[in-house]
């Protein structure tokens, strides 16, 4: 059987480390992406040099992903499915006191790099009948106070997966959005800007999604057969359902 090869974007922590490691082990092939470089460089010491690819880049910085992509070696260089994983939500705070390089940092990370990758990889993804899988989030569908711009990101994500999927009718592409809902990762750490105590009080007694079910996940859906394609998948804890509205009263 021939080996497949994924590339999988912020893999240096939560989704995307806990994909790696399920990929490597069901025999793939992974190039995998993120800024931090010392985890980067631990996945390719855990597994082997000829199992891991590891690329060191901030996914905004377009020509370091375009250099990344350029610099495959041959082994890595044909890619059958593509995991938009790396993203981030940076503050809670109502839109009216939002930081606004907080925005802009998610709208360039969740929106605009996901976007460049997929564009970037799309020729060959066709030329292989490949996959995407995109890491959106119930948050794109569910609006939740201090979800703001975070929530956006998200609502596009989910969208553009479904266009994509219009778009490609016809070349055997399979697109998948994944909306997980509360996961417990370092999505959190990094949202509260290192506030561990708010991180770990936020899952305490939830029994939130873990990395290794997404990771789980993902695979699945790799594995289907080609004449199926998971459009969209809506995933929150069992502890965890869509609360009604709010009304203000003078
Ligand atoms: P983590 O914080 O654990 O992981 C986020 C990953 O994204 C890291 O590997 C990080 O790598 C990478 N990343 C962030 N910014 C950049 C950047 N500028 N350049 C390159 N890589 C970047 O969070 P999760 O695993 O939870 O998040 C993964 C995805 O899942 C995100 O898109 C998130 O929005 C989504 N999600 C999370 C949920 C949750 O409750 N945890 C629920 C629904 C969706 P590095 O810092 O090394 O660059
Ligand atoms: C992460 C899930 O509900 O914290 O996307 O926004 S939530």
């Amino acid at each position: 059987m021939t080996t497949k090869t994924v590339w999988i974007t912020g893999a240096t922590a939560g989704f995307g480390a806990a994909t790696v490691a399920r990929f490597v082990a069901g025999g793939w092939r992974v190039i995998a992406s993120g800024r931090r470089a010392e985890r980067l460089q631990a996945l390719v010491d855990a597994h082997g040099a000829d199992k891991v690819h590891a690329v060191a880049f901030d996914i905004r910085d377009e020509a370091a992903l375009r250099a990344a992509v350029a610099g495959l070696p041959a082994d890595f260089a044909d890619i059958d499915l593509l995991v938009n994983n790396a993203g981030l939500a940076l503050g809670t705070a109502p839109a009216q006191q939002a930081d606004l390089a907080q925005w802009r940092q998610m709208i360039d990370t969740n929106v605009t790099a996901l976007a460049t990758m997929t564009h970037l990889l799309l020729p060959g993804l066709i030329a292989r009948r490949g996959a995407i899988v995109n890491i959106s989030s119930i948050a794109g569908s569910y609006p939740y106070r201090g979800g703001n711009v975070y929530g956006g990101t998200k609502a596009f994500v989910s969208q553009f997966s479904q266009n994509l999927r219009v778009d490609l009718h016809g070349t055997g592409v399979r697109v998948t959005s994944i909306e997980p809902g509360m996961a417990e990762t370092e999505f959190t750490l990094v949202r509260t800007g290192g506030n561990q105590a708010a991180s770990d009080q936020l899952y305490a007694g939830a029994c939130p999604i873990t990395a290794g079910d997404i990771a789980d996940t993902i695979w699945w859906i790799a594995n289907l057969p080609p004449h199926l394609n998971i459009n969209r998948l809506e995933i929150m804890p069992t502890s965890q359902s869509a609360a009604g509205l709010q009304v203000h009263r003078d």
